[in-house]
Parts: C-alpha cells; sequence; structure tokens
C-alpha cells in the first residue's frame, strides 16, 4: 500500500479530529527524522498510522485481541488506552500492509514507551506529544528542547504523563514508569560525560 492509499483508508477509520492528529504527528516525525538522522521515510509512515486503532470500540478491541493471541496484563486489558498502541501495529502490519520491524514497534510502544528505544520509536513517542494540535502546558517546554535532546523530551513527557495519571487516579503501566527512570538515566549520564 503506498502513502495515498494509507491515508485515504485512514482517513475511513479514525474521527476527523484523530486524523488530523496524525497528519499531524506524521509532520512532525518527518521534521525529526530530518533533525536527528532518522529515516525519513520509516518516520512517515510510522507518524501517520501510529493512533490507527484509536477509534475501533470494545467489542473489535476484544475481536482482535482474540484474533492475534494477543498477551496482555491486568493494566494493559483494564485500558483503550494501553491497548491501541499494541492492537494498532498488528492493524498497520494486517491491513496497512507494514512489514518494517522499526515502524511496527515504533508504533507498538508509542503510549508507554519502553527503556532503551530505538531513535525511531524515541521520535514517534515526542511527535505525538508536541504536534500542533496538543495545548498541555508541558507541551510548550518539550518543544523547546525537541531539537536539542530527545531524552530531555522523553522525562518531561513521562513526568507530564505519570503526575495525570496520578491526578486521574489511574494505574501507571510498569512501563511508563520504566521509560521515564531510563530518561533520567541516560540523562545524568550524558552530564557525567
Ligand atoms: O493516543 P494519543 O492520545 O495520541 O496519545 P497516547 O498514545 O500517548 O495515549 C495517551 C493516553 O494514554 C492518555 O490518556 C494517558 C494514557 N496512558 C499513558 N500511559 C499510561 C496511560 N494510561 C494508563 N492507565 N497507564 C499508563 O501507564
Ligand atoms: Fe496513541
Ligand atoms: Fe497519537
Amino acid at each position: 500500500m503506498d502513502l495515498k492509499e494509507m491515508r485515504a483508508k485512514l482517513k475511513k477509520s479514525l474521527s476527523e479530529t484523530r486524523y488530523i492528529h496524525s497528519l499531524n504527528v506524521m509532520e512532525e516525525a518527518v521534521k525529526l527524522a530530518v533533525h536527528y538522522n532518522a529515516d525519513v521515510e520509516k518516520a512517515r509512515i510510522a507518524g501517520l498510522l501510529h493512533d490507527c486503532a484509536k477509534n475501533i470500540g470494545k467489542d473489535e478491541e476484544e475481536r482482535l485481541v482474540r484474533k492475534y493471541g494477543i498477551v496482555t496484563d491486568d493494566i494493559q486489558r483494564q485500558s483503550s488506552a494501553l491497548m491501541h498502541s499494541i492492537i494498532g501495529m498488528y492493524i498497520a502490519r494486517d491491513e496497512y500492509g507494514v512489514d518494517d520491524e522499526e515502524i511496527l514497534s515504533a508504533i507498538y510502544w508509542h503510549t508507554t514507551g519502553r527503556p532503551g528505544m530505538t531513535l525511531l520509536e524515541k521520535i514517534i513517542f515526542v511527535a505525538d506529544y508536541i504536534e500542533p494540535g496538543r495545548n498541555f502546558d508541558v507541551v510548550k517546554r518539550v518543544r523547546e528542547y525537541v531539537y536539542e535532546d530527545l531524552d530531555r523530551c522523553i522525562l518531561l513527557c513521562t513526568d507530564s504523563t505519570i503526575m495525570y495519571l496520578i491526578q486521574k487516579g489511574k494505574v501507571i503501566h510498569p512501563y511508563t514508569l520504566d521509560t521515564r527512570n531510563d530518561a533520567v538515566l541516560t540523562l545524568s549520564r550524558k552530564t557525567f560525560l
């Protein structure tokens, strides 16, 4: 499937605001890939498709978990916010014909992040936060660092997400905490050097 076909298919499966968000993330991801010397075409596709499972609904979510035998933990299962990135990887692969492991992995990890993220995974994670449609306070601070230090951005994003989840009384997935701690350690190593 070429990019034009992907866009047309995605437009039909998402709400208008979510489709616009996807195009925005795609653009931010491309700019970051150029700046950081990552693969621009992979960033473009991962950015476009990262939320392809966002609007599928609970029944379809459960059907796909059964169909693919997706293994999840209790925290993931009770949260559609956590499931959409996991299921998104399968939809990108089987419905959009994406076979590139790096793109699929960037989609899979885009919500929680993980320790030791690849450059492409970091780019999608951060692009998702800073796209022009996002307007919460921390976003402005992240934008200041985005062409300087992606690890600093990841720390700002995860700190903000963790505080938001605590405020809302929601469960924090260990991956979110691991991503945050990994960013702290990576930054402290950079300062040391
Ligand atoms: O899909 P987007 O809205 O573009 O962004 P996203 O994929 O980063 O998802 C954000 C949502 O995910 C937001 O509602 C917070 C939620 N989330 C992120 N980390 C965790 C989480 N929810 C839970 N319960 N636990 C987490 O660790
Ligand atoms: Fe998402
Ligand atoms: Fe998103």
